[in-house]
């Protein structure tokens, strides 16, 4: 899910053009939507650019000891 905290709009699409979050509105939120990864770029702007690497949450390696 992507929340547009800009004062424009913009709208995320992944560059395999596997999913298309919409046309954001400032301020607005977009649905979840489940994506395996890659890159995404907005196709209103062309150089804004940024990476989903499919992982949900970081998880301690088994026995590492280090903890919280
Ligand atoms: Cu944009």
């Amino acid at each position: 899910m992507f929340t547009n905290t800009d004062r424009v709009p913009h709208r995320i699409v992944m560059d395999d053009g596997s999913v298309d979050f919409g046309t954001l509105q400032a301020g607005a939120s977009s649905d979840a939507r489940t994506v395996s990864g890659g890159n995404y770029h907005c196709t209103l702007h062309p150089s804004m650019v940024g990476n989903v690497n499919g992982t949900v949450a970081p998880t301690p390696a088994p026995g590492s000891g280090g903890g919280y």
